[in-house]
């Protein structure tokens, strides 16, 4: 698996202040002990997080956590990159809880504290936005599998639909005159794509609970598609037999479809997917620009999920 390598610090190495400032740069995964401990740089409003390491990682360098929660699109909060961080300081992401109903033998609500209890994996992974940036993220999270094996999906089940919280009076972007997108922001995957080891619930990111701007409390991260798939702060999963409708895709259809697997050879109406700039790296257009590989680089682990389906035609 080339794509990946284990964490390579032993675990004398590892202080709290060495965990994700280690000398190579980037977060190599907290030891022996499989924990990740913040103490004193725990920010207000943040909780630490405990997290074991993963095999699922990538060791490229890590995007800085003040890119990662500085820089970001969730339309709930405005249209503007910084808008999130800017205007999410209303949003109460506790208490929460998340409804999971639908085609399953046991429907239920699970509240943030159990969500907290799942054994977390802090999951390294490279991030693609459709609209051709991307970053390194060091996520805490839990496989999107092992909730659904709690409420046992029926065998009709075919899809998983995902619900963002609707709540205009804590986030800006939802309430008055002009409405970017049809609320809630709905997304959806196939029952194996939600199924797959990659496929994690997030709930932290750098060691804390996820700031309101990624998503807080709990959102989805599917590494091999762009960006839009990881709908934020979510209330209600549900499992169907039909496609579930997804916000960019009621948005555009011609633009944005129901796939949304990252493909270099599938160019944006508007611009190509041909390469992307690594937020931080600088130069947007300049000579930093990295070719984007198919499936953001898991191909290896996910191309067998679309063995025999057009990726041009399901875009
Ligand atoms: N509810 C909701 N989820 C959302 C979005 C949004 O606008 N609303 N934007 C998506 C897009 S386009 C991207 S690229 C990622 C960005 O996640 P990040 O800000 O944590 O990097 O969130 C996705 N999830
Ligand atoms: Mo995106």
């Amino acid at each position: 698996m080339p794509a990946y390598h284990p964490p390579r610090i032993a675990a004398g190495e590892i202080t709290p202040e060495s965990i994700f400032l280690n000398r190579r740069g980037f977060l190599a995964g907290a030891g022996a002990a499989g924990l990740l401990a913040f103490g004193s740089s725990v920010p207000a409003g943040a909780a630490a997080l405990k997290a074991s390491e993963s095999r699922f990682s990538t060791d490229e360098k890590l995007t800085s956590e003040d890119d990662v929660t500085a820089y970001n699109n969730f339309y709930e909060f405005g249209l503007g990159k910084g808008d999130p961080k800017a205007k999410s300081g209303k949003f109460k992401p506790t208490p929460w809880t998340v409804k999971v109903d639908g085609m399953v033998s046991k429907p239920r609500e699970f509240g943030l504290e159990e969500l907290l209890a799942f054994p977390l994996e802090e999951r390294i992974y490279r991030m693609r936005c459709v609209e051709a940036w991307s970053m390194v993220i060091p996520w805490a999270g839990f496989p999107l599998a092992a909730l659904l094996d709690k409420v046992e999906p029926l065998g009709s089940a075919k899809y998983v639909a995902f619900e963002t919280v609707v709540r205009p009076d804590e986030m800006p972007g939802q309430g008055g005159f002009f409405q970017s997108l049809a609320w809630p922001y709905v997304e959806g995957l196939r029952l194996d794509e939600a199924r797959h080891p990659l496929t994690i619930l997030a709930l932290g990111l750098y060691g804390k609970t996820l700031p309101n701007q990624n998503g807080a409390p709990v959102r989805l991260v599917v590494p091999w598609k762009y960006g839009f798939k990881g709908i934020k702060s979510i209330v209600r999963i549900t499992l169907t037999d039909k496609q579930p409708p997804t916000t960019w895709n009621i948005a555009a259809p011609n633009e944005y479809g129901f796939y949304a697997n990252v493909n270099p050879a599938v160019d944006h109406p508007r611009w190509s997917q041909a390469s992307e700039t690594r937020i931080g790296e600088g130069g947007f257009f300049g000579a930093n620009r990295r070719p984007t590989l198919p499936f953001n680089g898991y191909e290896e682990e996910v191309a067998k999920l679309y063995a025999g389906l057009d990726l041009k035609a399901n875009f």
